[in-house]
């Protein structure tokens, strides 16, 4: 009997002393996340949700680190590091992604989706996946979208509420092809810069510049922006990829457990951006803001009409995915 009690006895004290920490001392394997925004930016309320659902999900098995506010350079660079496998994961805009893969510019489309509903039905459905498979050819492993949400004018000069007055403005935009062609063909003088460009706009090297409502709240733009349109040109997503090199070091079972949790956090944060955004719209007017909310967006609608027929959709490829879209959101 005593001996019974003294095997267990010892039993329970190396699992204690000896498994237990043998198990917790294990090294979690770190994966390097990248975004360039800033705390309660979009990507990282997608980042830090991916973070938390990882390393509970793996108990502990994975650790995510997040490297943000431009730490290791700005969208572009992101994504060079995850195709080299410098670090493993991202969340970025979908702009910079058409000079990786131009078949991302159909989502980048003007005035291709009407609303939300439109957007998850194709986000989520074939359209979408047929997306997300392309990147892998550019060595993105494509997981999730989220979002960064419809965007809208800003500008210092004059109010906006036709195309015509967009004429002459000096707008920066993204490091994309397609959204430099949609402002030129709106008459504005669009000029790419990387994120972040709130110095830009203070020190008017820039008139203008173009981003959902959470980014003139987070970016304190209304201190620096006279004038909103609401113009929802573009409906514009993040990509939440992976290292396609790493990626396939993975096995199954942790493969699925990283696209879940990617996934979880897409549909977690679109969600909360879509329900801050009425707050975030009073909120700018508050801080004096002045919001043409009903500008004419057919005098918009017009002007960038034929980008489909733009050399940018002349790839096979991307031209018929571009047509399924149209079709799909007609
Ligand atoms: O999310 O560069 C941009 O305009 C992006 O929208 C930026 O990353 C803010």
């Amino acid at each position: 009997m005593t001996r019974k009690i003294a095997t267990l006895l010892i039993i329970l004290i190396v699992i204690i002393f000896v498994a237990g920490p043998a198990v917790s001392a294990r090294a979690a394997t770190e994966l390097k996340l990248g975004v360039v925004t800033k705390p309660g930016s979009a990507q990282n309320i997608v980042a830090d949700k991916f973070k938390d659902l990882l390393e509970k999900r793996s108990d502990g098995r994975y650790s995510v680190k997040i490297f943000h506010s431009k730490s290791i350079g700005n969208e572009t660079e992101i994504l060079q590091q995850v195709q080299m496998n410098t670090i493993q994961l991202a969340v970025v805009t979908g702009g910079p992604f058409d000079t990786f893969d131009p078949i991302v510019r159909v989502i980048n489309y003007p005035f291709l989706f009407k609303n939300t509903a439109q957007v998850d039905m194709v986000l989520d459905g074939p359209i979408g996946q047929a997306i997300l498979k392309d990147l892998e050819n550019v060595g993105f492993k494509g997981l999730a979208f989220s979002e960064n949400g419809f965007r809208n004018l800003t500008n210092n000069r004059r109010p906006v509420r036709t195309a015509a007055d967009v004429k002459g403005l000096k707008i920066r935009v993204m490091a994309s092809t397609l959204h430099k062609a949609i402002w030129q063909a709106l008459g504005a003088n669009p000029t790419p810069m990387p994120w972040p460009i709130y110095t830009e706009l203070e020190q008017g090297v820039i008139d203008g510049q173009e981003n959902p409502l959470w980014v003139m709240e987070v970016y304190k733009f209304y201190e620096i922006q006279k004038y909103m349109t609401m113009t929802r040109h573009v409906y514009s997503p993040h990509i939440d990829v992976a290292s396609l090199i790493w990626w396939q070091s993975l096995d199954a079972g942790d493969q699925q457990l990283i696209q879940k949790a990617m996934l979880d956090a897409a549909r977690y944060q679109r969600k909360d951006n879509r329900d801050k955004n009425a707050a975030r719209l009073k909120l700018l007017k508050e801080k004096g803001m002045l919001v043409e909310e009903h500008p004419d967006i057919d005098s918009f609608r017009k002007k960038v009409a034929n980008l489909k027929d733009h050399e940018l959709f002349r790839d096979p490829k991307v031209h018929a995915l571009l047509e399924k879209a149209l079709a799909a959101t007609r």
